[in-house]
Parts: C-alpha cells; sequence; structure tokens
C-alpha cells in the first residue's frame, strides 16, 4: 500500500523545493554528510544544509522506493541533476570521499551507453578534470563484464582511474545500495596511497590500490552530475537517496541506513490494538487504513498500544491525527517487549498541518509492542488517532 505520506509528498513538487525529511533522511543526516540530496522530481535542495543544492536537466518521472520515499526516474537519453563543483565534491579537501546512493535499473542493456559499452550514471568529470565516477556495463559489452558495477578515482588528466567494482546478475527494477570510497590517508604497505572500496547493499566487495594506476586525484571544475558524468553516455532507471561524505563511512553505517531502506510495515488490519478505553471509535480502526475512522478516548494518560506479534526493531512509527491540520496532539511512546516494563522512546507533539500519516523516528529499539500514551490536543483533552503504521525490521 502506498502510504498516505507518499501521497501528499508527490503534491509537493514544486520548482526548488525541499520534501520534508523521512526517516532514511534523518539516518543518513545523523552520521553528516557533506552533500545530501534526496533529489526527486522537483526537490532539489542539499539537506546538509552546505547549500549545495543542484538542478534538473529535463523532467524525469518519479518512483517509489522501498521504504515509500520518492526518486526521480531518469529516462536514459538526455536527462540528468546537476551540482556544481565545490571543494566538498573532491577527494582533495580531507583526502578521504564516500559516495552513496541507490539505483535501479531499469534496462539491462543501455541505449545511450559509451567506452566498451558502459554508461557513467553518476560522476564528477570533464576533459583535463576528472574527479570521481560510478559505472554501469552493459549486459552485453566488448570487455565482457556483464552488468559489472563499479566505481573510480582519476587523475584530472583522466585516461585509466582506479577502481572497484562487483558484477552479480541484475534484475531490471533491483534496488541497489551502492557506496564507494575513496581513501588516500589511511595509507599501508599494501595500500601504499590509499585505495577503492566498493559496497554493495551494505556489504564491502572490493578494494583497490591508488597505486596501480598512480592516481594522485585533484581538485577539478567539473560539476557533480547524477544520471550522467559528462553527456557521453546516460542512465535509464532511477538513482535516489544521493550522499557524499568526507570521510569513510563503515560498513555498519551503511547496513543500518538499508536497514531503514528496507523496513516494512509491522502492522497489518489483524494486528492485535488495545486501548485503556474509547468512546465507541474502536482501536482497531488504526488499522482499517481508512482515514475516516479513528480511535478516540477522553483525558490525559489515555493509551493505545499495538501487539507486533514479536520483538522487532521500530524504527518509526507513523501515526495520523483526527483533526491533524486544525490541532496539535501531545503524546509520548513507549515500548515494551513483554508488555509489563516500558521504556519511553519518544515524546512530542504533532505538527498540526496534516490530516495524513506523520512519520515519527525512534532510536530503533526492539519492542514486541508499542503504546501511545496521549496528552491531549491544543483545543481539548481528546486522544484520537484514525491511523497508525509501524515500521521496522
Ligand atoms: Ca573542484
Ligand atoms: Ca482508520
Ligand atoms: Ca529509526
Amino acid at each position: 500500500m502506498l502510504g498516505v505520506s507518499a501521497l501528499l509528498s508527490a503534491s509537493l513538487f514544486l520548482p526548488g523545493t525541499t520534501l520534508a525529511a523521512t526517516p532514511y533522511d534523518n539516518a543518513v543526516l545523523a552520521d553528516h554528510p557533506v552533500g545530501y540530496w534526496p533529489i526527486a522530481p522537483g526537490a532539489t535542495t542539499d539537506l546538509t544544509g552546505h547549500g549545495l543544492n543542484g538542478s534538473f536537466t529535463g523532467t524525469p518521472s518519479s518512483t517509489i522506493m522501498p521504504n515509500g520515499d520518492t526518486a526521480p526516474v531518469f529516462n536514459g537519453i538526455n536527462q540528468y541533476f546537476t551540482i556544481p563543483d565545490h571543494p566538498y565534491l573532491e577527494v582533495t579537501r580531507t583526502g578521504v570521499l564516500t559516495i552513496e546512493a541507490w539505483i535501479r535499473p531499469d534496462v539491462l542493456q543501455f541505449a545511450h551507453s559509451e567506452g566498451s559499452g558502459y554508461v557513467h550514471w553518476m560522476g564528477k568529470g570533464e576533459a583535463g578534470q576528472h574527479s570521481w565516477v560510478a559505472r554501469m556495463y552493459n549486459y552485453t559489452n566488448s570487455e565482457n563484464r556483464p552488468n559489472r558495477i563499479s566505481g573510480y578515482s582519476f587523475n584530472l588528466t583522466g585516461g585509466l582511474g582506479a577502481g572497484s567494482y562487483f558484477q552479480d546478475p541484475v534484475t531490471v527494477g533491483e534496488w541497489i545500495h551502492y557506496a564507494l570510497v575513496i581513501n588516500t590517508v589511511n595509507t599501508s604497505s599494501s595500500y601504499t596511497t590509499g585505495y577503492t572500496k566498493i559496497y554493495k547493499n551494505g556489504v564491502l566487495r572490493d578494494q583497490d590500490r591508488l597505486s596501480d594506476y598512480n592516481i594522485i586525484p585533484g581538485d577539478g571544475t567539473a560539476p557533480m552530475r547524477i544520471g550522467t558524468r559528462d553527456l557521453a553516455s546516460f542512465f535509464q532507471g532511477a538513482i535516489g537517496k544521493v550522499a557524499v561524505y568526507d570521510y569513510e563511512v563503515t560498513p555498519t553505517q551503511l547496513a543500518a541506513h538499508g536497514n531503514v531502506m528496507n523496513a516494512t510495515r509491522l502492522t497489518t488490519p489483524s494486528t492485535n490494538v488495545t486501548a485503556s478505553s474509547d468512546d465507541g471509535n474502536v482501536p482497531a480502526n488504526t488499522l482499517d487504513g481508512s482515514l475516516a475512522t479513528r480511535w478516540s478516548a477522553n483525558g490525559d494518560g489515555q493509551w493505545i498500544q499495538w501487539d507486533l506479534g514479536a520483538s522487532k526493531t521500530v524504527d518509526h512509527v507513523k501515526v495520523a491525527w483526527y483533526n491533524g491540520d486544525a490541532r496539535t496532539a501531545s503524546f509520548d511512546i513507549k515500548v515494551s517487549n513483554d508488555g509489563t516494563t516500558w521504556t519511553s522512546v519518544y515524546s512530542g507533539a504533532s505538527s498540526g498541518t496534516t490530516l495524513g500519516l506523520e512519520a515519527y523516528d525512534l532510536a530503533n529499539p526492539s519492542a514486541r509492542y508499542v503504546r501511545i500514551i496521549g496528552h491531549g490536543n491544543s483545543i481539548n483533552l481528546w486522544n484520537s488517532i484514525t491511523e497508525t503504521e509501524i515500521w521496522g525490521y
């Protein structure tokens, strides 16, 4: 089911606007990237606040990522996203760069490929100004590298780059979590001038020496582009949640991002739900998928709780509040594994601006039971929830 929040987001696609940060965005931002673009058609802002805002060329369509967030779908012909050159986008500033993205190839053989048969689906490089690139090969190419996905670090002059890759069967429509590390600081006898690393879905798959191709990264003038590097080839498919870090991101961080993206909805219409009381608007109304039905109870401290059936990792909770666009609801969220001992994991208020689902991000507690304790709203002491979704893994 498409979340209500995704539907609401889809109506907010105005040029130059920012979509509200989602639990995935918050997970990335907590790791302090130097640039982060949860790009979607119309959403072009760097969410780090560093001002590395980009712009679309062409008008990509949009798609929904595994967690319900939105990503642009590039047509593989002439659509891309451009971020102007900035020191934050270079290896040279700290000597280390990590580039992270989610990609969904929509074909295995690209119509606009280059070289031996590959597309540069993201990168920072033009003639004489080469920094780094992310590449995907066609299924059929002249180097017998079927759908290899790779990343390279270059000397400014270009030529052969030092890089790492994984080469697995790719399914059209499959989301792949990609991360490329270029590190010139962490040298050793094996990596005398540093290395590249590549991760697929949070797992380190390859590491290579920058010295193999005598790579000393430089500070180029090319912009960073998503969907293409320098217009010589174009990616056909979706690319979302692009982040650049000025340090080497760890496997633990990448796995955490993957968990948030792949979190599933832990509640269904048949999830056991109970409450301290109700006025005839029963607790099960919070699980029926309808914003026209609700649970309501009057008074400070009234609660409603959902039993997930087993202990899960709860990433975030989405709640739609009755009259949620006209008043703010005050509440706490507590969790328990035994229904007896409760831990407070959230305390706050709704935005007062929407009838749709709002996400409240938790610090991923383990929980079988999730309870919302209401403290009334800005108008009266009623606690009224129209829908709830609990997401995790
Ligand atoms: Ca530069
Ligand atoms: Ca309902
Ligand atoms: Ca979380």
